[in-house]
């Protein structure tokens, strides 16, 4: 039984260049994941369920708990340092870490803290996103907006937390991914799914089919697709959609499957947003051998303009997603 903290060390020589900080950083996440967990786990009996009555950025209104798990990861990223800013999808601006030790860290996160918040009050699973880059701007520098606008193939590390029927944190630094289960009578992360890989076909598709009416000509003929009666393909495919992407995509990856928000007529981008949700998860996915796209290009080569920007996202099983992109290619996305 190996500790994700045993793990990080063995695996600390994929990271030449850093010293430790890494590390570090990934026992800073491992930390509040445990602290963001044990607060979800009692939602339904602390003060800390329901909406707080004000809107973020996303113009979404902001749950209690997205403020806590924010502030919670702020903080322990901050105590523990290693990074030079954060931005979050809590956060309207990046956080610049203006002392000495932030000015002179190598690293940036970006995060959405607790996604499928909304979820919480109805007891259905949430997670905590997270992606890491190497800053762009000089050292010994304040942080600058560019070092969060990086194209998703400059991620170093990308991981989620699924706070689930068990508590999950996966994650990859480009070298496989690699999922823990965390041992609720210890509060410790255990390997349990060591070099995941989604696949590459499967029989789930992922999807809110409430948006129908207004979903690319594309995406509706390839819900039909799925929905046609064709046993040597399985299909019908089955329709499961938890409304949370952290457990969507983690189902998926273990069973295989394919996770669509495409764009709609009333949101062209999509509703996900790039920084910090489809990046890190399209990081995780291609490593484990599947593919993430905006519905014709690889999210990954994507290059950000904005902190929040939204993009449309296709997610999952080699030959499922090959199939979408085929039919948004002919009918349109
Ligand atoms: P809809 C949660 O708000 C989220 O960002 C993802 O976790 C989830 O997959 C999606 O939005 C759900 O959105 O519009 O289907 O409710």
């Amino acid at each position: 039984m190996i500790t994700l903290g045993e793990f990080i060390v063995d695996k600390q020589d994929d990271f030449p260049e850093a010293s430790g900080e890494l590390t570090l950083l990934l026992g800073a996440i491992r930390l509040a994941a445990k602290v963001v967990n044990r607060e979800i786990n009692k939602a339904g009996i602390a003060d800390i369920i329901g909406s707080t009555g004000v809107e973020n950025v996303q113009g979404e209104v902001q749950q209690k708990m997205d403020l806590y798990a924010n502030d919670k990861f702020k903080a322990t990223i901050e105590a523990r340092g290693e990074v030079c800013g954060i931005a979050s999808e809590e956060e309207d601006e990046f956080i610049c870490f203006d002392t000495e030790r932030g000015r002179n860290s190598k690293y940036v996160i970006l995060m959405d803290p607790l996604d499928g918040s909304s979820n919480i009050d109805v007891n259905v699973s949430v997670g905590t996103i997270f992606s890491i880059y190497k800053r762009t701007s000089p050292l010994g520098t304040p942080v600058q907006l560019e070092d969060f606008l990086q194209p998703g193939d400059k991620q170093v590390v990308a991981g989620y937390v699924v706070y689930g029927s068990s508590t999950m944190l996966v994650y990859t630094t480009g070298n496989g991914v690699h999922g823990f289960t965390c041992d609720p009578s210890l509060g410790v992360f255990y390997l349990s799914h060591e070099n995941m890989q989604i696949p590459d076909n499967g029989s789930i598709y992922s999807i809110n089919e409430g948006n129908y009416l207004k979903f690319p000509l594309g995406v509706k003929k390839y819900l039909k697709y799925c929905q046609e009666i064709d046993p040597p393909t399985n299909r019908p495919y089955t329709s499961r959609y938890i409304g949370s992407l952290v457990s969507d995509f983690h189902r998926n990856l273990l069973k295989g499957g394919i996770y669509m928000y495409p764009s709609t007529a009333s949101a062209p981008k999509g509703k996900l947003r790039l920084l910090y949700e489809c990046n890190p998860m399209a990081f995780l996915m291609e490593q484990a051998g599947g593919i993430a796209l905006d519905g014709e290009k690889r999210i990954m080569e994507i290059n950000p303009t904005e902190l929040h920007q939204r993009i449309p996202f296709f997610c999952g099983s080699k030959n499922m997603v090959n199939d979408a992109r085929l039919m948004l290619e002919e009918h349109g996305y």
